[in-house]
């Protein structure tokens, strides 16, 4: 990097923030929009945290404008969203809803008017129910249909969106959603969760040859949730080989089909007794490759691993359903004085360095942006109603570090979005779990900046940390 200063990120890096559409836009049966998967789930009893639903969640749909206004004042120079599918294609074939799609081109026509670039998600999690009904993405027609919706939006959007994100977090989609169940549709069958990750990715690819094909400017690429992975104890086989299990099912068999165009091997030999990967077809490979722009990766923690427990039974994909199929013995351990966040996940921003290197170094050559990161804690007002989230502020700041860490050792980054905007719908947790940088009171959907918004904004400001 040539950086004069350490602190100092690279002329024209990219400062965003990022949300989901089903956890903000609320509006669920407005104009149009039919029920997507987690509707269905969030609605079924015992789902989520105190049966929360993203129904009305931060009534963005109808607040946006008030919520461009607060990207404004942050300098944020890219927003990253995601369109809820069953809002612009109910049901999700056939033609678009024009109601819905207004929506979108509201939201992109007040963000370029303030200079904030627009990036589309296409899929953040809201599967049309019908097409779940059809048989969800384990189902190989699902791909098609992803492929075509994406086309359609691109189409309606692709003259002033340049940069495309196809899916955000494939993992979670196939083995939160298919295999441990614990994200909609709440299925827990672990053969199909590999399935739904293979035509997940097939849609993926489908989608970057569609939108390529009428728009070859476009900025195309995906977002992946990486994890740093350690062994508890590095001079343990058992360890070292758990490691190299969980990478494999949390980082490479999403890296290598997308970036080298083919599963790893040895993840294949350790999922062999559930899959024979029968649904990969002749091609499919080279389409899930389909040369990409840039890579998202959000990044939250590491995952510290250990050997199964020789004493321990251990319970069949089948009995026990786990989001690890085939790898449901291996410890997941926490550190004794490693601070966690409010979701208890390890705060370790060193594993963003590690990673947005090691990804540098696996999969040379495509430009990097943390599309995500950041960290949810308990916030409470002060008198005035203030909140002063220092461990979120800290989070960030030691995050930042990590990523000018990753550009000093040759890391391609171009970008960081933080995660999030605003407070929001946090999936099974409901709203019991608060990532904004700004807060969001759910009885008056009052909006309140938050220290660490205050933070980031002198960060983009600067281009860089303070010291
Ligand atoms: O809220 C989620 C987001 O939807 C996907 N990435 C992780 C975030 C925090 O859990």
């Amino acid at each position: 990097m040539s950086n004069i200063d350490p602190l100092t990120f690279p002329p024209g890096f990219l400062w965003g923030a990022a949300t989901a559409s089903y956890q903000i836009e609320g509006a669920a049966a407005e104009d149009g929009r039919t029920p997507s998967i987690w509707d269905t789930f969030s609605h079924t009893p015992g789902r989520t945290k105190g049966g929360d639903t993203g129904d009305e969640a931060c009534d963005h749909y109808h607040r946006y404008r008030e919520d461009v206004a607060l990207m404004t004042d942050l300098g944020l120079g890219s927003y990253r969203f995601s369109i809820a599918w069953p809002r612009v294609q109910p049901g999700g074939r056939g033609s678009m809803n024009d109601k819905g799609l207004d929506f979108y081109q509201r939201l992109v026509d007040e963000l370029l008017e303030q200079g904030i670039t627009p990036w589309v998600t296409l899929y953040h999690w809201d599967l049309p129910q019908e097409l779940e009904d059809a048989g969800g993405w384990p189902a190989r027609d699902t791909a098609h249909r992803f492929a075509e919706y994406a086309a359609l939006v691109h189409g309606a959007l692709g003259d002033r969106v340049r940069h495309w994100t196809t899916l955000n977090e494939p993992w979670c989609s196939a083995l939160l959603g298919y295999a441990s169940g614990v994200h909609a549709p709440g299925r827990r069958h672990a053969p199909d969760a590999l399935a739904a990750m293979h035509h997940l990715l097939l849609g993926h690819g489908e989608a970057v040859r569609a939108i390529r094909a009428n728009d070859p400017q476009a900025q195309l690429g995906i977002t992946l949730n990486l994890y740093a992975i350690s062994p508890a104890d590095p001079a343990r086989d058992g360890d070292l080989e758990a490691a190299r299990r969980i990478d494999g099912l949390a980082n490479r068999i999403f890296l290598d089909p997308v970036l080298r165009g083919a599963y790893p091997q040895d993840v294949r030999a350790d999922l062999a007794g559930i899959s024979d990967f029968g649904f990969v077809h002749d091609g499919d490979l080279e389409t899930i490759a389909a040369p990409l722009d840039l890579l998202g990766i959000n990044y939250y923690s590491r995952h510290v691993v250990a050997a199964p427990d020789p004493g321990a039974p251990v319970e069949p994909y089948w009995r026990a359903p786990t989001s690890w199929p085939g790898s449901e013995d291996v410890r997941f351990l926490k550190r004794a004085g490693v601070p966690v966040t409010d979701m208890d996940w390890e705060v370790d921003a060193p594993g963003l360095t590690e990673t947005l290197v090691r990804v540098a170094r696996d999969y040379p050559a495509i430009p990097l942006y943390v599309t995500e990161n950041g960290a949810a804690y308990v916030d409470v007002p002060g008198p005035d109603g203030q909140i002063d989230d220092v461990e979120r502020a800290a989070y960030f700041d030691a995050h930042l570090r990590a990523a000018l860490a990753a550009l000093e050792q040759g890391a391609p980054l171009k970008g960081y979005f933080a995660w999030s905007l605003l407070d929001n719908f946090e999936w099974a947790w409901g709203y019991t779990k608060r990532f904004g940088l700004v807060a969001v009171d759910y009885t008056t959907q009052q909006r309140t900046m938050k220290t660490s918004g205050h933070r980031y904004r002198e960060v983009i400001k600067r281009n860089g940390l303070a010291q």
